[in-house]
């Protein structure tokens, strides 16, 4: 990298000190890992030249995980399934990261004390390792981070990393961005929920589970699981996979019923889409898409610190709001005068 003026690099204490992190997540340090996530996490401006260093030395060593998007309205179990799920995981001999997403709340400091409760036994589990969401953030602030925590974690040696995320807005499509399976979690419900459904959310799950299915719920429950999986086979074939269309089935986070099944087509899934190449072309995809997202923002951001473009925003926003202006006329002088040529 060349030296230019006005740009600081990272002075040789803090890339020691870089260096010094990475080696200790690399021999799998549990408190190195949530050093290096928080420095990851950090929007000041001296801690991402050093995180920059840190994932410099820790992406070749990255990308080993089976990386699982897992989306789910409140109160659907995200949190139980996780603990459940992750506990079979850990017992069989793999190491689970979770990682939270939720852009939009503001109160996530709350809600993830009561998953850390609802994930007491994996959160105490020394081959798991769960970060709450980054908070105060943009969507694709939180996006970055987050694929970076998945690149910390699979250089510590974590081998399942699952990024939950709340189903508001874009996240479900962020968090698919950045993982290569993405589980569509759902509550027991009637016919005419079904349809209210998002189609966008179905159209990206790679499999559908309908949790809950104990008790009086579980005659529910396999209905719902029916519904799903005729209305899956009205959207697409699933990319990568020879067994078809994704399927849909029943747990129960609470009695434990389906996961092993639910984890079974979730590797086989995984198996088949690196056997095709599909897996490594998706990560490929994903990655040039992270970089124009970077780039767009970048941008903008850089824009936006300019105290003379603030300005001249402001006092054409006043005209075009007022309608003396166009949107595309005001936009188009902008650029003229401010954007890169
Ligand atoms: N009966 C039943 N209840 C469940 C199951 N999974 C979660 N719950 C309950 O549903 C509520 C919400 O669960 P939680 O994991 O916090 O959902 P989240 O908001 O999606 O993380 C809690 O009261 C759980 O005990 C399940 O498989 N069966
Ligand atoms: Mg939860």
């Amino acid at each position: 990298m060349v030296d230019t003026p006005g740009h600081s690099r990272p002075d040789t204490q803090s890339q020691a000190a870089s260096v010094a992190l990475a080696e200790a997540v690399l021999r799998g340090e549990r408190r190195a890992l949530a050093r290096a996530i928080t420095l990851v996490e950090s929007t000041r401006e001296d801690h991402q030249d050093e995180a920059r260093a840190l994932l410099a030395a820790l992406a070749p060593r990255a990308g080993g995980a089976i990386r699982i998007g897992l989306s789910g309205t409140p109160g659907v179990g995200k949190s139980t399934f996780i603990e459940a799920l992750g506990m079979l995981l850990v017992e069989a001999g793999h190491k689970v990261a979770v990682l939270a997403v939720d852009p939009s709340s503001a109160r996530s400091g709350g809600s993830i004390l009561g998953d850390k409760t609802r994930m007491e036994r994996l959160s105490r589990h020394p081959s798991a390792f769960i970060r709450p969401s980054p908070s105060r953030s943009t969507l694709g602030g939180v996006a970055r981070r987050t694929r970076e925590a998945i690149l910390v974690a699979e250089a510590a040696g974590f081998d399942v990393v699952i990024v939950e995320t709340v189903g508001v807005g874009q996240s479900e499509t962020m968090v698919a961005g950045m993982t290569d399976h993405f589980v569509l979690l759902m509550a027991p419900a009637g016919g005419d929920e079904l349809q209210g459904v998002k189609r966008g959310i179905m159209e990206i799950a790679d499999l559908i589970l309908v949790n809950k299915a104990d008790g009086e719920l579980k005659p529910v429950a396999e209905a719902t699981r029916a519904d799903y999986s005729g209305a899956l086979r009205l959207f697409r074939k699933r990319p990568g996979d020879p067994e078809g269309y994704p399927a849909a089935l029943c747990v129960s986070a609470v009695s434990g019923a389906g996961l092993a099944e639910a984890w079974e087509r979730i590797a086989a899934l995984d198996a088949a889409r690196r056997e095709s190449g599909w897996r490594e072309e998706n990560r490929q995809r994903q990655r040039s898409e992270r970089l124009r997202a970077e780039l767009e923002e970048g941008f903008l951001a850089r824009l936006h610190a300019l105290p003379a473009f603030r300005a001249e925003l402001e006092a054409l926003e006043a005209g075009v709001a007022a309608g003396e202006v166009l949107p595309e006329a005001a936009a188009a002088d902008l650029l003229d005068r401010f954007g890169p040529r």
